[in-house]
């Protein structure tokens, strides 16, 4: 498999993450997203929406980290990233999504570029990016409260924890230390595991 990324990519880092935990060899191709390698033609071909990941399995390309996860867990069920229960299975994915959809879009590098375009000056950006990431992690730690075991949804690693890794990953680079204690314990627990120490990149 190839996995189109970028080292400070919390969605490749997600993929990363799923494809280590489940033992699958990848090439890594890396754009540069600060120098807008995703924005070439040549990689428009490759994903129209001009995001990192993309995993190339043979002659199916994928896009979209959660969709790419649920994939591999479906060809690869061991070890499996979505609970047996559908009530848990749904926290899951639940959790998964708060991440994906309404924390990191509303921080990642196109969004804080075009609010720069928009006029806003630097320490606005900041200010709306910790923002958007504390308070969706405060929703993510009340969450946890409700479903987590030793991980975000008990016991076992789930889609929940490979999408929290990245984002508290993420928030590091805005403060030195978390206000979020359940979510730092799971963070701990997860990083005990090689899959999820090998994902992460070299800079934070
Ligand atoms: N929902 C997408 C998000 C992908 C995404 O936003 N990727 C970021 C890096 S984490 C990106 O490619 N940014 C490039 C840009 O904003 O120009 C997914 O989960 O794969």
């Amino acid at each position: 498999m190839i996995l189109y990324g970028f080292d400070r990519s919390s969605a490749s880092y997600r993929v990363r993450i799923a494809l280590n935990l489940k033992g699958v060899d990848r090439e890594d191709v890396y754009l540069d997203l600060l120098r807008g390698e995703q924005s070439q033609p040549s990689y428009r071909a490759i994903n129209p929406q001009a995001l990192v990941p993309v995993l190339v399995d043979d002659r199916l390309r994928l896009t979209q980290s959660l969709a790419i996860i649920e994939y591999l867990d479906e060809i690869y069920p061991a070890p499996p990233l979505l609970p047996s229960g559908a009530a848990d299975r749904a926290r899951a994915r639940a959790f998964a999504l708060a991440i994906a959809c309404e924390i990191h879009p509303l921080q990642n590098l196109g969004t804080l570029r075009r609010l720069r375009g928009f006029g806003l000056d630097k320490q606005q950006v900041l200010t709306w990016a910790m923002q958007v990431i504390g308070e969706g992690l405060d929703a993510c730690e009340r969450m946890a409260e409700q479903s987590a075991g030793r991980f975000t949804v008990g016991d076992s690693v789930t889609l929940a924890d490979v999408a929290l890794v990245p984002q508290l990953s993420n928030a590091r680079r805005y403060w030195s230390e978390l206000r979020w204690p359940r979510l730092a314990a799971i963070e701990a627990a997860c990083l005990e595991i090689d899959a999820f120490r090998a994902a992460a990149p070299d800079t934070p």
